[in-house]
């Protein structure tokens, strides 16, 4: 399970986030919209992967396992554009979703 550390320049943790038994890394800088995660392939040597794009600037990051299934997900929060990002690896794909405070969305909460 990661640790969360916010300072300049951007927001990173780190965490075992494809459930293979290494450390990979998740990064957002500042002044940079996009969110990435670095997959470690051999000791020290990593591949990048974007999760998103346009997640405008990121306020904290978190690799944890949120559901207790026993593997990490990726948790990003959003100043820009009020979202929580979650990936979760087995599904391949970020998941975002609103605040339940946030009235346009409100079937999700
Ligand atoms: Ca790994
Ligand atoms: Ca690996
Ligand atoms: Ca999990």
């Amino acid at each position: 399970m990661g640790l969360n550390y916010q300072a300049a320049p951007g927001v990173f943790s780190w965490g075992d986030v494809d459930d293979d038994d290494d450390i990979d890394l998740t990064v957002s800088g500042d002044g940079d919209p996009r969110v990435f995660w670095f997959e470690q392939l051999e000791a020290g040597e990593f591949r990048q992967h974007t999760l998103r794009e346009d997640f405008g600037q990121a306020a904290g990051g978190l690799v944890a396992d949120l559901d207790g299934n026993g593997d990490a997900e990726v948790v990003f929060t959003s100043y820009d554009t009020g979202e929580v990002l979650i990936f979760d690896y087995r599904q391949r794909r970020p998941l975002a979703q609103r605040p339940c405070h946030d009235r346009t969305t409100p079937a999700r909460c």
